[in-house]
């Protein structure tokens, strides 16, 4: 052949990926070959998941390009979510439901002889987060994608995750999470928009060729952050938007400079140090820790995100900037990424020449900031030496920015110079700090809070000041989950029969769930409803009997606890539950009794003394409990360990009774309360975070409510008397007596005494024995309520119907309404 007859292509029109049963089993077969050199029918599961995951990825793959293609053409809004962490969990389940691809795979797989399940369980959780914020971040994106809003997640790529938690002797043992040994399907690296990031160095001063004085960040030293990308795939709608997640790796010149100097062995160490930025996920969800390593993550993330949109946007725009904040938003999640205020104005002044007006007028347009807790140890503050040391330049732009600011506080409130240290940047002290909640509020157009008591309280109490001066920032977005992964995807049983009676809307519109709730009243659709719970039941029962080796009775009460174990959260106020119904067992006072199987799952950050003991504390009691024949099926309790992402996909759609029981006023929102809810679980709960928000939707008689309320919590200060609470309270009395007299520490005296000090004590923040009492009756009323199960049927319907609220759909068009503004994209 000539050339010239030679028909011409381009590389970019692939022919569409076809999507019957047919085309996935043949592309499973040609991946196995093709692409992982298999030839043997009889290779391990790991292969036959890569099998299936790379088909399912050809079918994201030209969504991906489309929806790029589309956002890339338009001159519309995007906003982009920062966060240092995305709780991913399994990606291939979540694929095939937002492809419509569920029954092809099905057909599928059945063609093959293949099993859905154990192929899906063979995909490692990517367990970029602690809790409650990281998983969070990963509803949003997924939520963004469905609703078409080009929104752009921004994390980083840690090669290790959350630790895996294993119980040795009741105790925690963390091990190292190393979740992309077994090459991970779903990134794409992109090295051709890998980042350069500063760190260390000086600055210096100098006049420019008009003779303005700039300046400039030298000697410093650098490290690259390299781009890998996940796809986000919308409900059915073929948007894909991106998760972008950066590695750190060593520059070229960082090797050469040393190698010249003749010193190989330090070139290579200076390689590690650069590689280990975005090694480990810091495993602590409430109490910062101050470490070097940890603000480099967080500059590493913020400055490599900033400079890939203006890398975007210069390649669009050229260095015009001012449309910049018009089109441009960056919604940091909590204070971690905030040092992006700072970065924003480096890279403004210093690399494109913007005047500091003209660059404050940007960013803080541009900047929106979610906080996600009022415990003051939670709040980040960096010492200003070790900011200094690490990024000299960016401490000098948040000192001015401070200086302007408190300019701005002296006008408002002449001579109140009292006010102007409270709300100063940097607090004064022994060791000067960055307060980063006042940086991210100074440098944002928007703050919220996520649930509307959350709201309420940083705007009376944490933020009061800055309240004052602009309240128009000041809003609330309540948090919520999405029903996509909650529970069309882990709760198939349910699903089809919500569908059955009010059609798949409510996927993509959670409020027609709403249309459930006439069905509350039919019998026999609460007979259906009560089957699904027992199928999900069971398989709950099978993979407790797998990780505790105890077997839950399938008609007890199904009441469970997951969540990271605080002090806060009151998992210690649950054991003393559960003690106190061994005890009535023990004592004879089992009348009527209503079986219950109790599970409480969570990590504890592995430096928490405290919240480590608990755990020990719920497994000793464990123990007593389910080796006593005469507690026998009464009564059941485990703690069920590395509690993550997939297994709340078993648990939430096994639950009956949802534990929501955190100290008024604590709890910003919680979302797990969301999730249980949705699967028709109902809530023994505080009025804490979102779960005042539950009862609203429910109503009262469907919601098992106890507790001081948020004031009552404040007045207790200066007048808490525990002992005297334990005094009057026999019940209360007994257990504390069961755990002092080492019931449950035979062969480790003293063991617990740590737990009983705590409770004892006038100084008690979380107000164990307060609410002992009031905690007990109501779930005296809850077991009373599970006898009838008609009624509890009944209940737990309506709990689903009215979880409409809770969708991140809702949350994510709020967002987008009062914050973000974005079209959707078109497609
Ligand atoms: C600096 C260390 C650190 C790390 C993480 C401090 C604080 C955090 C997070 C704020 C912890 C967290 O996950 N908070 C949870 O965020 C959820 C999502 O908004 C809320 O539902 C929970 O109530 C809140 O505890």
């Amino acid at each position: 052949m000539t050339k010239k007859t030679v028909k011409k292509y381009k590389l970019t029109d692939v022919p569409r990926v076809g999507k019957t049963a047919g085309d996935l089993v043949q592309g499973m077969q040609r991946h196995f070959l093709r692409s992982l050199g298999l030839s043997h029918d009889s290779s391990a599961d790991h292969y036959k998941y890569q099998a299936l995951a790379l088909t399912i990825r050809d079918r994201l793959m030209e969504c991906w390009k489309d929806t790029k293609e589309s956002t890339h053409a338009d001159d519309n809004r995007r906003a982009y979510y920062l966060s240092l962490e995305f709780l991913m969990g399994r990606s291939l389940s979540n694929a095939i439901l937002n492809l419509g691809l569920d029954h092809e795979t099905e057909q599928a797989l059945y063609a093959l002889g293949l099993d859905l399940e154990a192929l899906q369980s063979e995909e490692m959780d990517a367990g970029l987060g602690n809790g409650g914020l990281g998983r969070l971040a990963a509803c949003f994106v997924d939520s963004c994608a469905t609703l078409k809003l080009p929104v752009t997640g921004y994390g980083i790529r840690y090669e290790y995750g959350m630790f895996r938690q294993v119980i040795k002797d009741g105790q925690q043992v963390e091990e190292p999470d190393h979740w992309l040994r077994g090459a991970n399907i779903w990134e794409v690296e992109r090295s051709e928009y890998t980042q350069k990031i500063h760190f260390g160095g000086h600055t210096e001063t100098y006049f420019n060729e008009h003779g303005v004085s700039r300046c400039r960040w030298v000697n410093t030293q650098d490290v690259l952050a390299v781009p890998f990308d996940t796809p986000i795939p919308g409900y059915k709608n073929g948007v894909v938007n991106t998760l972008r997640l950066w590695k750190s790796s060593a520059t070229d010149e960082f090797d050469l400079g040393e190698f010249n100097a003749g010193s190989y062995p330090e070139s290579v160490a200076a390689k590690n140090d650069a590689e280990h930025i975005s090694m480990v996920l810091y495993p602590n969800d409430s109490s910062e820790n101050g470490k070097e390593l940890r603000l480099r993550q967080q500059y590493f993330l913020a400055s490599a995100s900033i400079q890939d949109v203006m890398r975007q946007w210069v390649e669009k725009y050229g260095q015009d900037f001012t449309h910049f904040a018009a089109r441009n938003c960056f919604q940091l999640n909590d204070t971690h990424p905030t040092v992006s205020v700072a970065e924003l104005m480096r890279l403004l002044m210093d690399e494109y020449r913007l005047s500091w007006d003209e660059a404050w007028a940007i960013t803080s347009k541009t900047m929106a900031y979610t906080n996600h807790t009022l415990l003051p140890e939670a709040l980040e503050r960096w010492s200003v030496g070790l900011f200094s040391k690490l990024l000299p330049r960016l401490m000098d732009i948040i000192f001015e920015i401070n200086a302007r600011f408190l300019s701005d506080v002296a006008k408002k409130w002449p001579g109140d110079t009292e006010r102007q240290r409270r709300m100063s940047i940097i607090e004064e002290g022994d060791v000067k700090q960055v307060r980063m909640a006042y940086l991210a509020i100074v440098g944002s157009f928007s703050v919220n809070g996520v649930a509307q008591l959350h709201s309420d309280l940083l705007v009376e109490g944490l933020f009061a000041d800055f309240y004052a001066l602009w309240p128009e920032k000041f809003n609330n977005k309540t948090n919520g989950v999405t029903q996509r992964r909650w529970m069309a995807m882990c709760n198939k049983s349910m699903s089809a029969l919500i569908t059955e009676k009010i059609g798949d809307g409510w996927v993509t519109d959670l409020q027609q769930l709403r249309g459930l709730a006439p069905f509350a009243e039919d019998a026999a659709f609460r007979k259906s409803w009560a089957a699904c719970k027992l199928e999900n039941k069971r398989r709950l029962i099978a993979l407790v009997e797998k990780e505790c080796q105890v077997t839950f009775p399938e008609d007890s009460m199904f009441d469970i606890q997951v969540k990271r174990i605080h002090e806060y959260k009151r998992q210690l106020l649950n054991v003393l539950h559960v003690i106190h119904l061994y005890d009535r067992i023990k004592r004879g006072h089992a009348h009527n009794w209503t079986p219950r199987a109790v599970l409480i799952g969570g990590k504890a950050a592995p430096g928490y003394y405290m919240a480590k003991r608990i755990i020990k504390l719920i497994n000793n009691v464990a123990e007593v409990i389910n080796n006593d024949p005469d507690v026998g099926d009464k009564l059941k309790l485990v703690f069920f360990p590395n509690y993550r992402v997939s297994a709340m996909e078993v648990i939430a759609p096994a639950a009956d009774l949802s534990e929501q029981i955190s100290t008024a006023g604590k709890e910003a929102s919680g979302t797990g309360n969301m999730k249980f809810m949705m699967n028709g679980a109902l809530t023994i709960g505080t009025l804490d975070g979102a779960n005042i928000e539950i009862r609203e939707e429910v109503g009262d008689e469907n919601f098992f409510l106890f507790g001081l309320t948020a004031a009552e919590v404040e007045q207790t200060h200066g007048h808490y008397n525990p002992n005297a609470i334990i005094d009057r309270d026999e019940d209360l009395r007994r257990v504390m007596h069961l755990i002092e007299s080492g019931h449950f520490s035979q062969f480790e005296p003293g063991s617990f005494s740590c737990i009983s000090n705590a409770v004892r004590s006038a100084h008690d923040p979380w107000l164990v024995a307060a609410d002992f009492r009031s905690y007990v009756d109501a779930q005296e009323q809850v077991a009373e309520s599970f006898q009838d199960q008609e009624k509890w049927q009944r209940m737990s319907i309506l709990n689903t119907a009215y979880s409409g609220k809770f969708s991140t759909d809702r949350t994510m068009h709020e967002y987008n309404d009062n914050i973000w503004k974005l079209k959707p994209v078109s497609l």
